[in-house]
Protein backbone atom coordinates (compact mmCIF):
# COMPACT_ATOMS: atom_id res chain seq x y z
CA UNK A 1 0.00 0.00 0.00
CA UNK A 2 1.48 3.57 -0.86
CA UNK A 3 2.37 5.38 2.01
CA UNK A 4 2.53 9.03 1.88
CA UNK A 5 5.51 9.12 4.21
CA UNK A 6 7.50 7.16 2.40
CA UNK A 7 7.90 8.84 -1.14
CA UNK A 8 8.67 6.62 -4.13
CA UNK A 9 11.23 6.81 -6.60
CA UNK A 10 11.46 10.14 -8.83
CA UNK A 11 13.50 8.16 -11.48
CA UNK A 12 13.37 5.01 -13.45
CA UNK A 13 15.75 2.51 -13.81
CA UNK A 14 17.70 2.27 -17.56
CA UNK A 15 20.44 0.21 -16.55
CA UNK A 16 20.88 -2.83 -13.82
CA UNK A 17 23.62 -4.58 -12.18
CA UNK A 18 22.79 -8.28 -10.84
CA UNK A 19 23.24 -9.36 -7.32
CA UNK A 20 22.75 -12.54 -5.91
CA UNK A 21 22.77 -14.06 -2.19
CA UNK A 22 25.05 -16.86 -1.39
CA UNK A 23 24.69 -19.27 1.60
CA UNK A 24 25.09 -18.82 5.22
CA UNK A 25 28.18 -21.36 5.20
CA UNK A 26 29.82 -20.01 2.53
CA UNK A 27 28.88 -16.48 4.17
CA UNK A 28 30.54 -17.67 7.61
CA UNK A 29 33.99 -18.62 5.75
CA UNK A 30 34.07 -15.51 3.83
CA UNK A 31 34.09 -13.41 7.07
CA UNK A 32 36.29 -15.38 9.02
CA UNK A 33 38.79 -15.00 5.78
CA UNK A 34 38.07 -11.36 5.80
CA UNK A 35 39.33 -11.15 9.36
CA UNK A 36 35.65 -10.38 10.64
CA UNK A 37 36.10 -6.92 9.00
CA UNK A 38 33.01 -5.70 6.63
CA UNK A 39 35.77 -3.51 4.44
CA UNK A 40 37.79 -6.91 3.39
CA UNK A 41 34.88 -8.35 2.13
CA UNK A 42 34.76 -8.68 -1.72
CA UNK A 43 32.01 -6.65 -3.36
CA UNK A 44 30.62 -10.02 -5.29
CA UNK A 45 29.94 -12.03 -1.92
CA UNK A 46 27.54 -9.14 -0.77
CA UNK A 47 23.92 -8.90 -1.50
CA UNK A 48 22.83 -5.73 -0.04
CA UNK A 49 25.61 -3.43 0.53
CA UNK A 50 25.06 -1.01 2.95
CA UNK A 51 29.09 -0.16 3.44
CA UNK A 52 28.98 3.32 2.80
CA UNK A 53 27.41 5.95 0.77
CA UNK A 54 30.43 7.50 -0.34
CA UNK A 55 31.64 6.78 -4.33
CA UNK A 56 28.79 3.97 -4.56
CA UNK A 57 25.57 6.74 -6.08
CA UNK A 58 24.33 5.85 -8.93
CA UNK A 59 24.81 8.58 -12.10
CA UNK A 60 22.20 9.42 -13.87
CA UNK A 61 21.80 9.66 -17.56
CA UNK A 62 22.81 13.20 -18.10
CA UNK A 63 25.82 12.25 -15.80
CA UNK A 64 26.76 9.60 -18.20
CA UNK A 65 26.48 11.67 -20.64
CA UNK A 66 28.24 14.46 -19.69
CA UNK A 67 31.12 11.70 -19.01
CA UNK A 68 31.63 11.76 -23.19
CA UNK A 69 32.08 15.87 -22.67
CA UNK A 70 35.31 15.40 -20.70
CA UNK A 71 37.66 17.64 -22.28
CA UNK A 72 41.28 15.45 -20.81
CA UNK A 73 43.54 18.55 -21.47
CA UNK A 74 45.78 18.36 -18.37
CA UNK A 75 45.28 22.51 -17.92
CA UNK A 76 41.94 24.05 -17.60
CA UNK A 77 39.54 21.82 -19.15
CA UNK A 78 36.23 23.19 -20.05
CA UNK A 79 34.46 20.39 -17.23
CA UNK A 80 36.81 22.54 -14.78
CA UNK A 81 35.09 25.57 -16.00
CA UNK A 82 32.17 24.47 -15.65
CA UNK A 83 32.44 22.75 -12.07
CA UNK A 84 33.57 26.02 -10.77
CA UNK A 85 31.34 28.13 -11.99
CA UNK A 86 28.60 25.35 -10.35
CA UNK A 87 30.25 25.59 -7.21
CA UNK A 88 30.56 29.08 -7.09
CA UNK A 89 26.94 29.83 -8.18
CA UNK A 90 25.55 27.12 -5.86
CA UNK A 91 28.28 27.76 -2.80
CA UNK A 92 28.46 31.24 -2.93
CA UNK A 93 32.63 30.94 -2.35
CA UNK A 94 35.29 33.03 -3.93
CA UNK A 95 37.84 30.15 -4.37
CA UNK A 96 37.40 26.13 -5.51
CA UNK A 97 40.46 23.89 -5.45
CA UNK A 98 39.66 20.64 -7.01
CA UNK A 99 41.01 17.45 -4.92
CA UNK A 100 40.75 13.88 -5.53
CA UNK A 101 38.17 12.98 -2.87
CA UNK A 102 37.18 14.90 0.40
CA UNK A 103 40.29 13.73 2.57
CA UNK A 104 42.35 15.92 -0.29
CA UNK A 105 40.83 18.62 0.99
CA UNK A 106 40.67 18.06 4.27
CA UNK A 107 45.47 17.84 4.00
CA UNK A 108 45.27 21.36 1.96
CA UNK A 109 42.72 23.04 4.60
CA UNK A 110 44.63 21.49 7.62
CA UNK A 111 48.27 22.43 6.02
CA UNK A 112 47.07 25.70 5.43
CA UNK A 113 45.24 27.30 8.36
CA UNK A 114 46.53 25.15 10.91
CA UNK A 115 49.73 25.92 12.98
CA UNK A 116 51.39 22.85 15.19
CA UNK A 117 49.62 23.24 18.69
CA UNK A 118 46.50 24.70 17.68
CA UNK A 119 43.07 23.89 18.67
CA UNK A 120 40.61 22.58 16.01
CA UNK A 121 37.05 22.46 17.53
CA UNK A 122 34.52 20.64 15.91
CA UNK A 123 30.86 19.28 16.09
CA UNK A 124 32.48 15.58 16.87
CA UNK A 125 35.11 13.98 14.96
CA UNK A 126 35.29 12.56 11.79
CA UNK A 127 38.10 9.70 10.75
CA UNK A 128 39.94 11.28 7.95
CA UNK A 129 39.18 14.98 9.41
CA UNK A 130 41.04 14.71 12.65
CA UNK A 131 43.25 12.50 11.00
CA UNK A 132 44.62 15.49 8.91
CA UNK A 133 44.05 17.99 11.57
CA UNK A 134 46.22 16.32 14.13
CA UNK A 135 48.87 15.16 11.44
CA UNK A 136 49.17 19.29 11.09
CA UNK A 137 50.13 19.19 14.44
CA UNK A 138 46.10 20.66 15.53
CA UNK A 139 44.28 19.43 18.70
CA UNK A 140 41.10 18.09 17.93
CA UNK A 141 38.13 19.04 20.55
CA UNK A 142 34.70 18.25 20.54
CA UNK A 143 32.02 21.18 21.12
CA UNK A 144 29.27 18.70 19.83
CA UNK A 145 26.12 19.51 22.18
CA UNK A 146 26.03 16.48 24.70
CA UNK A 147 22.98 15.35 23.90
CA UNK A 148 24.60 13.78 20.21
CA UNK A 149 26.38 11.34 22.54
CA UNK A 150 23.02 9.84 23.85
CA UNK A 151 21.93 7.58 21.47
CA UNK A 152 18.67 7.42 22.50
CA UNK A 153 17.41 11.31 22.40
CA UNK A 154 15.52 12.24 19.58
CA UNK A 155 16.05 15.96 18.94
CA UNK A 156 15.97 17.86 16.09
CA UNK A 157 19.15 19.24 15.29
CA UNK A 158 21.16 16.87 17.35
CA UNK A 159 24.53 18.17 15.37
CA UNK A 160 24.46 21.61 17.04
CA UNK A 161 27.29 23.17 18.28
CA UNK A 162 27.49 23.51 22.25
CA UNK A 163 28.41 27.26 21.92
CA UNK A 164 29.19 27.13 25.62
CA UNK A 165 31.99 24.73 25.02
CA UNK A 166 33.49 27.14 22.07
CA UNK A 167 33.56 29.98 24.92
CA UNK A 168 34.78 28.37 27.39
CA UNK A 169 38.09 26.45 24.73
CA UNK A 170 38.32 30.26 23.93
CA UNK A 171 38.24 31.69 27.36
CA UNK A 172 41.01 29.13 27.70
CA UNK A 173 43.22 29.16 25.27
CA UNK A 174 42.88 32.51 23.48
CA UNK A 175 41.16 33.46 20.76
CA UNK A 176 44.75 32.96 18.57
CA UNK A 177 44.96 29.12 19.78
CA UNK A 178 42.18 28.36 17.85
CA UNK A 179 43.21 27.30 14.21
CA UNK A 180 39.14 27.42 13.09
CA UNK A 181 36.01 25.66 13.89
CA UNK A 182 35.17 22.55 11.94
CA UNK A 183 31.34 22.63 11.50
CA UNK A 184 30.15 19.31 9.76
CA UNK A 185 27.07 19.68 7.97
CA UNK A 186 25.55 17.24 8.80
CA UNK A 187 27.39 14.99 11.61
CA UNK A 188 27.91 11.31 10.39
CA UNK A 189 29.65 9.74 13.17
CA UNK A 190 26.83 10.97 15.57
CA UNK A 191 24.04 9.25 13.02
CA UNK A 192 24.28 11.50 10.12
CA UNK A 193 22.34 14.14 12.45
CA UNK A 194 21.69 17.63 11.06
CA UNK A 195 22.81 21.31 12.54
CA UNK A 196 20.36 24.32 12.38
CA UNK A 197 20.66 27.47 10.69
CA UNK A 198 20.51 29.08 14.12
CA UNK A 199 23.19 27.35 15.19
CA UNK A 200 25.34 27.81 12.31
CA UNK A 201 24.64 31.95 12.68
CA UNK A 202 24.95 31.40 16.57
CA UNK A 203 28.93 30.23 15.81
CA UNK A 204 29.39 32.50 12.89
CA UNK A 205 28.86 35.68 15.11
CA UNK A 206 30.77 34.07 17.75
CA UNK A 207 33.97 33.05 15.78
CA UNK A 208 34.01 36.70 13.80
CA UNK A 209 34.52 39.33 16.24
CA UNK A 210 37.35 37.06 17.29
CA UNK A 211 38.69 36.74 13.73
CA UNK A 212 38.14 32.76 14.13
CA UNK A 213 37.64 31.19 10.80
CA UNK A 214 34.33 28.57 10.32
CA UNK A 215 35.48 25.87 7.87
CA UNK A 216 32.35 23.54 7.29
CA UNK A 217 32.41 19.90 6.16
CA UNK A 218 30.07 20.21 3.37
CA UNK A 219 30.04 16.80 2.64
CA UNK A 220 26.56 16.07 3.04
CA UNK A 221 24.93 19.80 3.08
CA UNK A 222 21.91 18.87 0.89
CA UNK A 223 20.91 16.42 3.14
CA UNK A 224 21.46 18.85 6.09
CA UNK A 225 19.33 21.60 4.19
CA UNK A 226 16.48 19.27 3.40
CA UNK A 227 16.73 18.80 7.60
CA UNK A 228 16.34 22.55 8.09
CA UNK A 229 13.36 23.03 5.57
CA UNK A 230 11.37 20.36 7.12
CA UNK A 231 12.53 20.73 11.12
CA UNK A 232 13.10 24.71 11.69
CA UNK A 233 11.03 27.35 11.60
CA UNK A 234 10.65 29.74 8.18
CA UNK A 235 12.41 27.53 5.86
CA UNK A 236 9.06 25.25 4.54
CA UNK A 237 8.91 27.44 1.85
CA UNK A 238 12.21 28.29 0.92
CA UNK A 239 13.88 25.75 -1.83
CA UNK A 240 16.84 23.49 -1.12
CA UNK A 241 18.76 25.40 -3.12
CA UNK A 242 18.44 28.63 -1.19
CA UNK A 243 19.13 27.10 1.78
CA UNK A 244 22.64 25.54 0.80
CA UNK A 245 23.56 28.70 -0.11
CA UNK A 246 22.17 30.30 3.10
CA UNK A 247 24.44 27.71 5.60
CA UNK A 248 27.51 28.68 3.46
CA UNK A 249 27.04 32.21 3.79
CA UNK A 250 28.01 31.33 7.91
CA UNK A 251 31.53 29.73 7.30
CA UNK A 252 34.70 31.15 5.11
CA UNK A 253 34.93 28.22 3.21
CA UNK A 254 34.57 24.17 3.02
CA UNK A 255 35.51 20.85 2.45
CA UNK A 256 33.75 18.79 0.25
CA UNK A 257 33.63 15.01 -0.54
CA UNK A 258 31.83 14.56 -3.66
CA UNK A 259 31.13 11.11 -3.35
CA UNK A 260 28.39 11.92 -1.51
CA UNK A 261 26.45 14.72 -2.05
CA UNK A 262 27.51 14.89 -5.70
CA UNK A 263 26.09 11.95 -6.80
CA UNK A 264 29.24 10.70 -7.94
CA UNK A 265 31.76 8.36 -7.75
CA UNK A 266 34.50 10.10 -7.03
CA UNK A 267 36.12 13.66 -6.47
CA UNK A 268 35.80 16.51 -4.39
CA UNK A 269 36.97 20.01 -3.86
CA UNK A 270 38.52 22.92 -0.54
CA UNK A 271 36.15 26.39 -0.74
CA UNK A 272 37.66 29.18 0.62
CA UNK A 273 37.33 33.30 0.51
CA UNK A 274 40.41 34.45 1.86
CA UNK A 275 43.03 34.93 -1.20
CA UNK A 276 46.07 34.33 1.02
CA UNK A 277 44.57 30.84 1.83
CA UNK A 278 43.81 30.34 -1.38
CA UNK A 279 47.14 30.81 -2.76
CA UNK A 280 48.82 28.82 -0.01
CA UNK A 281 46.36 25.90 -0.81
CA UNK A 282 46.77 26.25 -4.82
CA UNK A 283 50.48 25.98 -4.10
CA UNK A 284 50.09 22.62 -2.31
CA UNK A 285 47.36 21.61 -4.74
CA UNK A 286 50.09 20.45 -7.38
CA UNK A 287 52.03 18.59 -4.92
CA UNK A 288 49.37 16.02 -3.65
CA UNK A 289 46.83 16.13 -6.08
CA UNK A 290 47.73 17.67 -9.67
CA UNK A 291 46.88 20.90 -11.64
CA UNK A 292 44.89 23.38 -9.78
CA UNK A 293 42.34 22.73 -12.65
CA UNK A 294 41.58 18.85 -12.05
CA UNK A 295 43.08 18.10 -8.36
CA UNK A 296 43.12 14.14 -9.20
CA UNK A 297 39.99 14.19 -11.00
CA UNK A 298 39.80 13.51 -14.55
CA UNK A 299 37.75 16.23 -16.84
CA UNK A 300 34.74 13.75 -17.17
CA UNK A 301 34.74 13.39 -13.83
CA UNK A 302 34.60 16.84 -12.98
CA UNK A 303 31.80 17.32 -15.83
CA UNK A 304 29.57 14.39 -13.97
CA UNK A 305 30.37 16.56 -10.83
CA UNK A 306 29.38 19.33 -11.81
CA UNK A 307 25.60 18.15 -13.06
CA UNK A 308 25.24 15.83 -10.04
CA UNK A 309 25.35 18.51 -8.03
CA UNK A 310 22.44 20.28 -9.61
CA UNK A 311 20.63 17.23 -9.50
CA UNK A 312 21.51 17.30 -5.60
CA UNK A 313 19.29 19.73 -5.56
CA UNK A 314 16.35 18.97 -6.89
CA UNK A 315 13.60 18.79 -4.47
CA UNK A 316 11.84 15.25 -5.35
CA UNK A 317 15.22 14.14 -5.56
CA UNK A 318 16.12 15.17 -1.71
CA UNK A 319 12.86 14.58 -0.20
CA UNK A 320 12.99 10.52 -1.27
CA UNK A 321 16.78 10.22 -0.73
CA UNK A 322 16.18 11.06 2.93
CA UNK A 323 13.04 9.44 3.17
CA UNK A 324 13.81 6.10 2.08
CA UNK A 325 16.63 5.85 4.95
CA UNK A 326 14.37 6.92 7.10
CA UNK A 327 11.64 3.89 5.87
CA UNK A 328 14.83 1.50 7.10
CA UNK A 329 15.08 3.21 10.12
CA UNK A 330 11.44 3.17 11.09
CA UNK A 331 10.92 -0.31 10.31
CA UNK A 332 13.76 -1.14 12.89
CA UNK A 333 12.34 1.19 15.38
CA UNK A 334 9.15 -0.54 14.92
CA UNK A 335 10.64 -4.04 15.91
CA UNK A 336 12.26 -2.48 18.22
CA UNK A 337 15.76 -2.85 17.55
CA UNK A 338 17.87 -0.10 18.88
CA UNK A 339 19.09 2.48 16.73
CA UNK A 340 20.60 5.64 17.20
CA UNK A 341 17.70 8.35 17.10
CA UNK A 342 16.39 10.54 15.14
CA UNK A 343 16.98 8.65 12.07
CA UNK A 344 19.69 11.02 10.01
CA UNK A 345 20.29 11.65 6.39
CA UNK A 346 22.98 9.45 5.03
CA UNK A 347 22.58 6.40 7.17
CA UNK A 348 20.66 4.16 9.80
CA UNK A 349 22.76 3.51 13.18
CA UNK A 350 22.69 0.50 15.28
CA UNK A 351 23.34 0.82 19.17
CA UNK A 352 25.15 -1.92 19.42
CA UNK A 353 26.03 -1.36 23.24
CA UNK A 354 21.66 -1.97 23.09
CA UNK A 355 21.99 -4.95 20.96
CA UNK A 356 24.53 -6.34 22.28
CA UNK A 357 24.28 -5.90 26.10
CA UNK A 358 26.10 -9.06 27.16
CA UNK A 359 29.86 -7.88 25.48
CA UNK A 360 32.15 -5.18 26.88
CA UNK A 361 33.35 -2.15 24.58
CA UNK A 362 36.51 -3.89 24.71
CA UNK A 363 35.12 -6.87 22.84
CA UNK A 364 34.47 -4.54 19.83
CA UNK A 365 30.37 -5.11 19.85
CA UNK A 366 29.92 -2.84 16.70
CA UNK A 367 32.44 -5.03 14.89
CA UNK A 368 30.99 -8.10 15.83
CA UNK A 369 27.85 -6.75 14.78
CA UNK A 370 28.64 -6.05 11.25
CA UNK A 371 30.35 -9.38 10.79
CA UNK A 372 27.00 -10.60 12.07
CA UNK A 373 24.69 -9.16 10.01
CA UNK A 374 26.33 -9.89 6.74
CA UNK A 375 26.35 -13.78 7.99
CA UNK A 376 22.66 -13.20 8.95
CA UNK A 377 21.72 -12.19 5.22
CA UNK A 378 24.63 -10.68 3.03
CA UNK A 379 23.79 -7.01 4.00
CA UNK A 380 27.31 -5.00 4.47
CA UNK A 381 27.40 -2.79 7.04
CA UNK A 382 30.24 -0.98 8.98
CA UNK A 383 31.67 -0.50 12.21
CA UNK A 384 31.57 3.05 13.82
CA UNK A 385 32.28 2.67 17.28
CA UNK A 386 35.50 1.96 19.15
CA UNK A 387 37.67 0.65 16.18
CA UNK A 388 36.76 3.32 13.85
CA UNK A 389 37.70 5.88 17.15
CA UNK A 390 41.40 4.66 16.97
CA UNK A 391 43.65 5.67 19.64
CA UNK A 392 44.94 8.68 21.44
CA UNK A 393 48.24 10.37 19.63
CA UNK A 394 49.34 11.29 23.28
CA UNK A 395 48.47 8.28 25.40
CA UNK A 396 48.17 5.35 22.58
CA UNK A 397 45.00 4.26 24.59
CA UNK A 398 42.39 3.75 22.87
CA UNK A 399 39.04 6.51 22.07
CA UNK A 400 36.40 4.81 23.46
CA UNK A 401 33.24 6.89 22.28
CA UNK A 402 29.77 6.34 23.84
CA UNK A 403 28.34 6.06 20.57
CA UNK A 404 28.83 2.15 19.56
CA UNK A 405 27.33 2.00 16.58
CA UNK A 406 27.07 -0.15 13.64
CA UNK A 407 25.90 1.97 10.41
CA UNK A 408 23.73 0.62 7.52
CA UNK A 409 24.42 3.53 4.95
CA UNK A 410 22.37 4.31 1.97
CA UNK A 411 24.03 4.74 -1.50
CA UNK A 412 21.95 7.64 -3.74
CA UNK A 413 19.57 6.07 -6.13
CA UNK A 414 20.83 2.64 -5.97
CA UNK A 415 17.94 0.34 -3.95
CA UNK A 416 14.66 0.08 -3.79
CA UNK A 417 11.98 0.62 -0.47
CA UNK A 418 12.28 -3.54 -1.10
CA UNK A 419 16.02 -3.89 -0.21
CA UNK A 420 15.57 -1.99 2.67
CA UNK A 421 13.00 -4.11 3.43
CA UNK A 422 15.28 -6.97 3.16
CA UNK A 423 18.26 -5.12 5.05
CA UNK A 424 15.54 -4.82 8.00
CA UNK A 425 14.25 -8.44 7.94
CA UNK A 426 18.10 -9.23 8.14
CA UNK A 427 18.59 -6.90 11.92
CA UNK A 428 14.99 -8.11 13.13
CA UNK A 429 15.96 -11.83 12.48
CA UNK A 430 19.71 -11.21 13.88
CA UNK A 431 18.06 -9.09 16.92
CA UNK A 432 16.24 -12.55 17.68
CA UNK A 433 18.78 -14.67 18.47
CA UNK A 434 21.85 -11.38 19.17
CA UNK A 435 23.12 -13.38 22.29
CA UNK A 436 24.86 -15.47 19.85
CA UNK A 437 26.69 -12.52 18.56
CA UNK A 438 30.59 -13.57 19.72
CA UNK A 439 32.75 -10.43 20.70
CA UNK A 440 36.07 -10.04 18.71
CA UNK A 441 39.85 -9.25 19.00
CA UNK A 442 42.69 -7.44 17.12
CA UNK A 443 44.61 -9.72 15.44
CA UNK A 444 46.39 -6.89 13.00
CA UNK A 445 45.91 -3.18 14.04
CA UNK A 446 47.36 -0.45 11.18
CA UNK A 447 48.82 2.57 13.10
CA UNK A 448 46.16 4.64 11.12
CA UNK A 449 42.61 4.80 10.21
CA UNK A 450 42.67 1.04 11.65
CA UNK A 451 39.27 -0.14 10.69
CA UNK A 452 39.77 0.27 7.07
CA UNK A 453 42.43 -2.38 7.20
CA UNK A 454 42.43 -4.02 10.50
CA UNK A 455 41.68 -8.04 11.01
CA UNK A 456 40.17 -9.57 13.99
CA UNK A 457 38.95 -12.96 15.34
CA UNK A 458 36.39 -14.20 17.30
CA UNK A 459 37.13 -14.40 21.48
O1 LIG B 1 36.08 9.74 1.55
P1 LIG B 1 36.49 11.12 1.20
O2 LIG B 1 37.95 11.33 1.27
O3 LIG B 1 35.93 11.60 -0.11
O4 LIG B 1 35.80 12.11 2.27
C1 LIG B 1 36.17 12.13 3.61
C2 LIG B 1 35.00 12.52 4.47
C3 LIG B 1 34.98 13.74 5.06
N1 LIG B 1 33.94 14.11 5.86
C4 LIG B 1 32.90 13.31 6.10
C5 LIG B 1 31.80 13.77 6.98
C6 LIG B 1 32.86 12.05 5.52
O5 LIG B 1 31.81 11.26 5.75
C7 LIG B 1 33.94 11.60 4.69
C8 LIG B 1 33.99 10.30 4.15
N2 LIG B 1 33.14 9.39 4.53
C9 LIG B 1 33.12 8.10 4.26
C10 LIG B 1 34.14 7.43 3.41
C11 LIG B 1 32.06 7.31 4.85
O6 LIG B 1 31.96 6.10 4.57
O7 LIG B 1 31.27 7.91 5.59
Amino acid sequence: MFDARYPAEPYRIKAVETIRMNTREERLELIRKAGYNTFLLNSEDVYIDLLTDSGTNAMSDKQWAGMMLGDEAYASSKNWKRLESTVRELFGFQYVIPTHQGRGAENLLSRVAIKPGQYVPGNMYFTTTRYHQEANGGVFYDIIRDEAHDARLDIAFKGDIDLNKLRALVDRVGAEQIAYVCLAITVNLAGGQPVSMANMRAVQAYCKPLGIKVFMDATRCVENAFFIKEREQGYADKSIREIVREQFSCADGCTMSGKKDCITNIGGFLCVNDEELFVRARELVVVFEGMPSYGGMAGRDMEAMAIGLQEAMQEEYIAHRVKQVRYLGDRLMEAGVPIVRPVGGHAVFLDARAFCPHLEQSQLPAQALAAAIYVEGGVRSMERGIVSAGRDKDTGLDHAPKLETVRLTIPRRVYTYRHMDVAADTVIRLYQHRQDIRGLKWVYEPKQLRFFTGRFEQI
